[in-house]
């Protein structure tokens, strides 16, 4: 089976599709991208969207995090990346749905928004990655990005500081489904690795970090991305942090 992932660097999904493939066993070539001009690289590559993760697997354009899960189990049904049962199933599907439509977001809001500000960081969420030029050269493109990327993001601090404020109830959801057996068994399924790498990228924020790294959905995380790479110093206005020191007070 021939198998090409495309990603961005430092992308929490892109994460997602590679803990999948690699759970799956499936050799995978992996092309990273810089944020902004992968839109028109993946429509060149011929994918109908313009987000990573994109995946080209026995010939076939598969985009979407969740996509990408769905057809990684058709393939290849072992391990499972969701249970048999249709009552688990469906709590599974739930937490990963929501993960990626409302918790992705949030992750990606926070990081764009403290990097449109300062790109300095940008260069440590390149470790490892493949662009074909060396990081220090492709972080030197990173102040134009950071600041598109944020306006095409909506990370801008209204947004972000209803993020933040939202935040609290999201870790107790997450800590919710750990609780009952949706997520955090022994083998991971799609809703842990959709949502761990969420999490993973959060903490790499260190304003964020401290609120999450202890409570169970934060060693999950650290348990199953414990290579994400990344790290931006604290640069939030305290106030915004004031719902994350509240809920840990
Ligand atoms: N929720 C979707 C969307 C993924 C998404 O928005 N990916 C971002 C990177 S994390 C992207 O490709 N952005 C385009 C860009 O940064 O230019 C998924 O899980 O596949």
């Amino acid at each position: 089976m021939k198998a090409r992932l495309f990603t961005i660097p430092g992308s929490h999904p892109g994460w997602t599709a590679r803990l999948m493939l690699e759970r799956k066993g499936i050799p995978y070539s992996r092309i990273d991208l810089v944020a902004v001009l992968s839109k028109p690289i993946l429509r060149a590559a011929g994918f109908g969207g313009v987000t990573v993760p994109a995946l080209r697997i026995d010939g076939r354009r598969v985009q979407g995090s969740r996509a990408i899960a769905r057809e990684l189990d058709r393939l290849v049904p072992e391990p499972p990346l969701f249970p048999a049962d249709p009552e688990a199933r469906a709590k599974v599907e739930e937490a990963e749905a929501w993960g990626d439509e409302i918790l992705q977001d949030v992750a990606r809001r926070l990081v764009w928004n403290r990097l449109s500000k300062d790109s300095g960081p940008i260069e440590s969420y390149l470790q490892g990655a493949r662009l074909g030029l060396p990081v220090a050269l492709a972080a030197r493109t990173a102040p134009p990005i950071a600041k598109l990327s944020a306006r095409f993001n909506e990370a801008d601090d209204v947004h972000v500081t209803a993020d933040l404020a939202s935040l609290p109830v999201m870790l107790d959801r997450i800590d919710a489904y750990i609780a009952d057996g949706v997520m955090g068994g022994t083998e991971p399924n799609a809703a842990d690795l959709q949502i761990a790498t969420s999490l993973a990228l959060l903490m790499t924020i260190d304003d964020v970090r401290p609120f999450i790294e202890k409570r169970p959905c934060g060693e999950l995380a650290r348990r199953l991305v414990p290579q994400f790479p990344g790290h931006t110093p604290a640069g939030f206005p305290p106030q915004w942090l004031e719902p994350l020191r509240a809920q840990a007070a």
